[in-house]
Parts: C-alpha cells; structure tokens; sequence
C-alpha cells in the first residue's frame, strides 16, 4: 500500500464537526453479534484517535433529534482527520450513522490582537525603555500572548459537560454593514468590545472560534463548552446586543451535545 504524505498545515490544526442521526431501522436489522462488534469497532476507533499524535476527539449525545450522535475531531494532519472521519461514519455498520451536519473549518490566530510594536508604544509612557520594569512587563506580556496563541491554534479542549456548536458570518450585504468592507481600525475596535463582553464569561464558557473561508459554507465555526446551558444562553444573548454580533452578525443551525465517554453515547441511542 502506498504511504500518503501527511498533509500538515504551516500553522494551526484541522477541526471537523461530525453530527449524526441513528437510522434504528438499518441497526435492528443487525444480528445480535453484529450490533456487539460494531460496539466494540466504536470504541476501539475511539480510542485509535485519541492515541493518534496531534489528534483530540471529543464525542457528545446530542440533545434534540435534530442529531443523535456528535464527534467534534481535531487533527494537526488533514488525510487522518479525513479517514477518521470516513471511519467514524461507518464504525457502527452500514447506514446506522447517517451524517445530520458536518463542519470543516480550521483553528487561527486572532487577527486583532495587539502586535508588539503596539504594546511596547503604550508602555513606554509609563516606564522608560531598558527598565528592569519595562523589561518585566514586556516579558510577561510576550508570554502571555504565547499562551493564547498556542490556546487559539493548538487548544487542548477539557471535558465540559455542554457543547454548544454554530456556524457564523459576518454580514456583507447592505450598504454601511458591510465587515469586509470596514476598514481595519475600525474592526479591531469593535472586536475589542466583542472580546470585553466574551471575558465576562471566564470560567463559564470556553470558547474555540475556527475559520472556514473557502473550505466550508461559512465564514466560521464557533464552539463554547459550557457546565450549564444556562451559560450558552446567557453569552449568545449578551452577545446579540454587542454591535459586532448586532450589526454584523449572521447565524446558521445551532446544535447542543452533552460531552460523554462514547460508551454512554453508545447506551443512550441504541440499548
Ligand atoms: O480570542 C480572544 O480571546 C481574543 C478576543 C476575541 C476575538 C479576536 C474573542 C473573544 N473573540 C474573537 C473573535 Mn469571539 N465569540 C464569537 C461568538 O454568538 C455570537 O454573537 C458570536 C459567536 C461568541 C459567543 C464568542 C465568544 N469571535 C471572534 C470571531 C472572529 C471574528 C473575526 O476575526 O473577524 C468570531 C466569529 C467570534 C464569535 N469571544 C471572545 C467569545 C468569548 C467568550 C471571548 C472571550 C475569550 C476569553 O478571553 O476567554
């Protein structure tokens, strides 16, 4: 068999959103011996991605039928997302998972965020350059961006109860609302009274923006892991008000998961 060269990105990771409803007709046609070893092929699947370098696989029973089934797959290496996703689709038997959605986006960097030319303008007005202070407060600002870069393009996602997933645009239509079309300044403004209101709900919700022009419908993919709905609700609210959201935002479907070891994926949907 030919060895097909990885297909790694010069920066960030490829993220798929994998959303299935059960047929239950195509699985009661199974033997019972069939239905166990598509159980055992799951699991076992599962854990060959999570084994897998660079790979994260976080699996969810989706909360209404508008998908039974979730798979949220990040890999650094796009022909191994691409298979595991061609093996997560037929793992429980053929038609038993049949796609509701999916979603291919990748993670990036922040456009807005201060460069360092930037920061180190604004510090010295209030500390002289050479400084140990100046030097204090420029180094620990060069790390805590690297921690945030290296969250937005490598994230390590933790097992969240509630995972809330949609896809976004931003607005380029009407005349005067039209983002691509503002100039940068003005942009960068605006996503810094987006990013004022997002930090309100530290430790409530984690959020994971992924970019997707030209590889999918729209312009991006947005996840937050939540303890409580509650909290979903409460951001994608506030988040309605914020002039950014208000004047440019566009939404597509929403899809809530619980965040569950695939066993009890596997138990809620066809026990
Ligand atoms: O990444 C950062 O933390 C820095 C600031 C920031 C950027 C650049 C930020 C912060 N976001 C950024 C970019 Mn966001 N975000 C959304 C949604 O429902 C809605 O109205 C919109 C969906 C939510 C809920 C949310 C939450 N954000 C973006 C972008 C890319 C835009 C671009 O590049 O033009 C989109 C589409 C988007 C959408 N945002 C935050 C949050 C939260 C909770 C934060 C604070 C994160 C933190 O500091 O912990």
């Amino acid at each position: 068999m030919t060895e097909i060269p990885k297909l790694i990105s010069a920066e960030g990771w490829h993220v798929l959103h994998l959303f299935y409803k059960v047929d239950h007709s195509a699985w009661s046609f199974l033997s019972d011996e069939e239905k166990f070893c598509a159980r055992t092929n799951l699991s076992e699947l599962v854990q060959e991605i999570r084994s897998t370098d660079d790979c994260q696989l976080l699996t969810f029973a989706m909360v209404t039928p508008k998908s039974d089934v979730g798979f949220m797959l990040l890999c650094a290496d796009l022909q191994a997302a691409s298979a595991f996703e061609k093996k997560l689709t037929i793992s429980l038997g053929p038609d038993v998972l049949v796609p509701a959605y999916s979603f291919y986006s990748m993670t990036e960097k922040s456009e807005y965020t201060t460069p360092e030319s930037e920061f180190v303008a604004e510090l010295k007005a209030t500390s002289a350059e050479g400084t140990p202070e100046f030097e204090k407060s420029l180094t620990e600002w060069r790390d805590r961006m690297a921690h945030y870069q290296k969250h937005r393009l490598y994230p390590v996602l933790p097992p969240w109860e509630v995972m809330c997933f949609y896809p976004m645009s931003k607005r380029r239509g009407l005349p005067g609302q039209n983002w691509y079309a503002t100039p940068f300044e003005a942009r960068k403004q605006l996503m810094s009274g987006h990013a004022k209101v997002g930090r309100q709900w530290s430790g409530k919700i984690l959020q994971l923006i992924t970019g997707c022009t030209g590889l999918d419908d729209w312009e991006w993919g947005v996840t937050l892991l939540a303890h409580d709905p509650m909290d979903v609700k409460g951001i994608v609210y506030q988040m309605r008000f914020d002039e950014v959201t208000a004047q440019y935002g566009e939404f597509g479907e929403f899809f809530i998961g619980l965040q569950l070891p695939i066993e009890e994926v596997f138990r809620r949907n066809l026990l």
